[in-house]
């Protein structure tokens, strides 16, 4: 199995997380789709990352789907409950946290692609606010597990896996937002997770 993408994107890391926790052995091939068109459209027609080669040479592309693919295989072992409101709930949590993924790439890109005096502040400014807010729901959820539990169900699921590695993104890639000073109880599920090493071998 071949994961194509970079860590310091959150939706290549979120993969890479589930696949560790998940104990799905798998080759990571760095792709950076901003520097290298032709190889990134060579494996998603989006030129995005992440793309997951199976065994069988199928290319899954796209987070969501990707993770879709592996809850199935994994039947029991799903980081995702398999239906009803349980899994409405956990896939609640989950979108909120990649919304907030989201968000915040939307305003490292506002200043990665215009000059200076180009960059809508206002909009920058609305892409992390609707982070931060995302991150603060997570942030409610999470102040109800003491700092021992998971935010859905009785073991680690996608909503702790996403919430993580939104949080630690937002800290590394946007840290005049102040994310981690705003959420201290999911910052402590994320220094939790960080520590244990299906999320330290994939940190960018
Ligand atoms: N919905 C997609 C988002 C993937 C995405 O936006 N990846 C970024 C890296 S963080 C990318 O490849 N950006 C290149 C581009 O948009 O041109 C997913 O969940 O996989």
């Amino acid at each position: 199995m071949k994961l194509y993408g970079r860590y310091l994107s959150p939706f290549v890391r979120r993969v890479a997380v589930s696949l560790n926790i998940m104990q799905t052995p798998f080759e990571q091939v760095v792709v950076a789709p901003f520097d290298e068109w032709e190889k990134a459209q060579s494996i998603n027609p989006v030129v995005r990352i992440p793309a997951l080669e199976i065994d069988n040479g199928e290319v899954i592309i796209d987070s969501t789907a990707i993770l879709d693919h592996l809850d199935e295989v994994a039947g029991a072992n799903s980081l995702l409950p398999q239906r009803g409101q349980p899994r409405r709930e956990a896939m609640k949590l989950v979108a909120t946290a990649v919304g907030a993924m989201e968000k915040t790439v939307s305003a490292v890109y506002e200043g990665r692609f215009h000059a200076p005096e180009k960059i809508e502040a206002s909009w920058v400014e609305r892409c992390e606010n609707q982070a931060l807010s995302a991150l603060k729901a997570l942030d409610v959820v999470a102040s109800k597990t003491n700092g021992e539990g998971w935010l859905y169900g009785d073991k680690i699921s996608q909503a702790d896996i996403s919430a993580v590695v939104a949080l630690t993104f937002a800290n590394i890639a946007r840290p005049q937002m102040n994310a981690s000073d705003q959420v201290p109880n999911l910052s402590k599920l994320a220094a939790r997770l960080e520590a244990t090493e299906a999320f330290q071998s994939t940190m960018p």
